[in-house]
């Protein structure tokens, strides 16, 4: 029987993949890991084990790796884009001295490792149609310069010592759970709020601007079913492209407003936002992932629109 530590188990998608493991692999089984100002509330606190795992304090994942026997951690701690361009030390220190400890931990407990990586790891040279799996990654947010070393990192320990590390590029995640903080892809979730509660929505991108999306249970099914393959098969390990949905704000707009007919918005460009959304892709090709370990999304931007719309009627109108 596996055990698994979700560190940054209270974060976006920490938290719904906690719950999601818990429910393949048993509650007891999963670890909610987190750091003492975001503790586990409602269902995650009550529904299994939780413990404070800080990528920061290398002994407090040791002592949890040790006491639950942890075979597999899902490291989730990382500040997104542009919170990372205003703290670029903080990023660097939870993104890669945060995984440095927890590779260690890893090397030493023999635990599987899934870091993710993100459509941010690419640049304003990557190619930004159909962005092939191997191709230049030279981004210039500290974010981007976080994920690609992340990268090379878990790639060094899975050939140097045998640890068995694997991850995807995320796209931008959309979920109607927890909100995201301080990414590029926000403006995909806000949308879906104001629609919601009938506010006009303030677009901080121009309406052109395509970047991949990912509604959250394919996320979760993704780095579950990457994490279950069977290693003969992978050629890549970190990171594999995965895509769903790639879209720009008019296009989403017009998507919600089939729904919603006098939804309004407004675009105001925020200028960091924009040239961080500027050097990302406008679509990844996932052939990799499709062919190594049968990578198949579920949700397309109609289906998703026409879920997050019931789900957030319901959450917002209790
Ligand atoms: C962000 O916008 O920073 C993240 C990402 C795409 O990695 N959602």
């Amino acid at each position: 029987m596996k055990n698994i530590l979700v560190i940054g188990a209270t974060g976006q998608i920490g938290s719904e993949l906690t719950l999601e493991l818990r429910k393949r692999y048993g509650n007891d089984h999963v670890i909610a890991g987190y750091i003492p100002s975001s503790m586990p509330q409602g269902e995650l606190k009550a529904s299994g084990p939780s413990a404070i795992a800080d990528v920061t304090d290398r002994q407090s994942i040791e002592v949890v790796a040790r006491q639950f026997k942890v075979d597999t951690i899902y490291n989730l701690a990382a500040l997104l884009s542009v919170v990372a361009e205003s703290r670029p030390a903080m990023a660097w220190k939870i993104g890669i001295d945060g995984l440095w400890n927890v590779l260690e931990v890893a090397r030493e407990y023999g635990c599987a490792v899934f870091t993710p990586s993100s459509i941010g790891s690419f640049g304003v040279s990557t190619p930004h149609v159909k962005t092939p799996q191997d191709t230049i990654q030279r981004p210039r947010t500290m974010y981007g310069v976080t994920k690609v070393t992340t990268e090379l990192l878990s790639d060094y320990y899975f050939t140097k010592y045998g640890v068995d590390t694997r991850a995807v590029r995320f796209p931008g995640i959309i979920s109607n759970v927890t909100p995201p903080g301080g990414g590029t892809t926000d403006y995909a979730v806000d949308i879906y709020y104001s629609a919601v509660k009938g506010e006009k929505f303030i677009c901080p991108l121009r309406p052109d601007t395509f970047m991949d999306m990912m509604y959250m249970p394919d996320a979760l099914h993704a780095a579950i079913s990457l994490m279950e393959a069977d290693p003969a098969r992978l050629i890549h390990r970190n990171a594999f492209n995965i895509a769903s949905m790639s879209f720009s704000p008019e296009i989403i707009y017009a998507e919600i407003r089939k729904h919603i007919p006098d939804f309004e918005m407004e675009y105001q460009v925020d200028p960091l936002k924009q040239a961080i959304a500027d050097s990302w892709p406008d679509s990844l090709d996932d052939t990799c992932a499709r062919e190594e370990w049968a990578w198949k999304p579920r949700y397309d931007l109609e289906t998703m629109t026409v879920d997050m719309l019931e789900k957030l009627k319901n959450k917002l109108t209790k």
